[in-house]
């Protein structure tokens, strides 16, 4: 059922001038970004966030007391500018995730260091149009790349070499602009093994870290001031019965969905990771399909509030009890009580960027084709790793996150043996409803693909 939306203006309603921001070529500039809610056209920065009239005056309106909405799905409405006024609930989760709050200040009353960012996100928005010209024309020199790996290669991960955009309809995804396929900017020829393991660019360590630095944050999904902004926001006792009413498929698949969108980031990250793309299709896929999942854990703590032991999850903090409904509190509890102990390494962001590359890029891991190429990429990470961690002295450091790498994967095999338990429990929900990159990321190991057997 839509709901009118009386604030989105008539099509041919000229946007007003000037409105929300002081200066008009800012206006403009900014509107060159799209509605982060619902993909429109913008109209500058409202409650904090880039936003169209419509969106703002939805936000506006949900503000007021008397007002509560509820999905009648699994709170997981696709929100664009076609569906935006088919779920009010989910619409204002995403409004409240994109960090939209009554408490914003104005843009024109914005610190210069805040005024600066956005004015500079903007600028980021116009090269990468630039650049996405630029990919453009250079995809027709890739396809004939894609033919490369054999047939079998690329049945086994349509997903992980799909460019993100086209796999997902990922809304407002940021780096929308930026993702391409896994080979598209550096294809990996065999044919030429004169590629050095690193472009041009990146002789030195600092400038590996800077970009593995910058990869993470891009990607981190949310800066951690928004995060810490939202921390006062937890669930309502009756919102947490909600979620502890849906049936154990039902939560499996929401969940399922959320890690979904975590992982992408992940791939994201790893994408632009140097030296990562050098590799050959087949070991960057290996390397994510056992390694995005561990990523994902080691970020959670920076979602994660240790003073109530709550992860940022649907728009606010969630509590184990959120999770009950999983049928998987061991799981859920190993989980949190990882969350809470990376947290306690106080690791800044270019720790955690830096040991996140070094997960993901593990020469131990199976199916690896160039193992020794692999090798390569991982010891210059450990060298970058090292190398700020000498630079904060924290050399102690290294040996407790080789320790806390060793309980990732325990953890890991604890998520595949309950995803095992679920899917031959549900096997329909698991087969059928679980996002395509969730399955082909655990599928390997727990029989979801199509034609297993159980
Ligand atoms: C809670 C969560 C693990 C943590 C995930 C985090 C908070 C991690 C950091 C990301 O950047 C943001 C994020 C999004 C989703 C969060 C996951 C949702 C479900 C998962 C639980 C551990 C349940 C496991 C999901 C299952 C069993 C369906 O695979």
């Amino acid at each position: 059922m839509e709901y009118e939306d009386p604030d989105v203006p008539p099509a041919d309603t000229p946007i007003k001038r000037g409105g929300a921001l002081s200066k008009k070529t800012h206006l403009t500039q900014i509107e060159a970004i799209p509605c982060k809610i619902c993909g429109d056209k913008s109209s500058g920065v409202h409650y904090g966030v880039i936003t169209c009239e419509g969106c703002k005056g939805f936000f506006r309106r949900s503000q007021q007391p008397t007002v509560s909405y509820s999905c009648s799905r699994q709170s997981n409405c696709q929100i664009d500018r076609a569906s935006r006024n088919r779920c009010q609930h989910c619409r204002l989760q995403k409004c409240l995730a994109q960090g939209m709050s009554r408490d914003a200040v104005k843009f024109g009353r914005m610190s210069k260091r805040q005024r600066d960012s956005l004015i500079a996100e903007v600028e980021k928005h116009r090269q990468l149009q630039q650049q996405q010209l630029h990919q453009q024309q250079l995809q027709g020199d890739v396809q004939s790349v894609l033919s490369f790996p054999t047939k079998a290669r690329q049945d086994r991960s349509p997903q992980l070499l799909q460019p993100m955009a086209q796999a997902y309809s990922v809304t407002g995804f940021e780096l929308r602009q930026q993702s391409h396929d896994l080979t598209a900017i550096h294809p990996y020829n065999p044919l030429e093994e004169s590629y050095s393991i690193y472009p041009h660019s990146l002789r030195n360590i600092d400038e590996l870290c800077a970009s593995i630095v910058r990869s993470h944050r891009e990607t981190s999904q949310f800066p951690l001031g928004e995060l810490q902004a939202l921390r006062w926001k937890l669930f309502s006792r009756e919102e947490i019965q909600a979620y502890q009413s849906k049936s154990v498929d039902d939560m499996w698949q929401h969940c399922a969905i959320r890690l979904t969108d975590a992982v992408q980031y992940v791939v994201e990250f790893a994408k632009h990771i140097p030296g990562f793309r050098m590799l050959s299709q087949n070991d960057q896929i290996a390397l994510l399909k056992t390694g995005s999942m561990e990523v994902v854990l080691v970020r959670m703590c920076r979602f994660f509030n240790t003073e109530n032991n709550t992860v940022f999850f649907d728009g606010k903090f969630a509590g184990v009890e959120v999770f009950k409904s999983l049928a998987s509190a061991d799981l859920i509890t190993a989980v949190f009580d990882f969350a809470h102990d990376m947290c306690a390494l106080k690791l800044t962001e270019q720790q955690i960027a830096l040991f996140s590359a070094l997960v993901l890029i593990n020469a131990d891991r199976p199916c690896l084709e160039d193992r020794g190429r692999v090798q390569r990429v991982q010891r210059s990470v450990e060298l970058g790793l090292r190398h700020i961690l000498q630079r904060d002295n924290l050399e102690g450091l290294l040996h407790k996150l080789y320790q806390r790498m060793a309980v990732l994967r325990s953890l890991c095999s604890l998520h595949m043996e309950k995803l095992r338990w679920f899917s031959q429990r549900y096997p329909l929900t698991a087969h059928s409803l679980f996002p395509p990159l969730y399955k082909e990321l655990f599928a390997s190991e727990a029989e979801l693909l199509p034609g297993t057997t159980h």
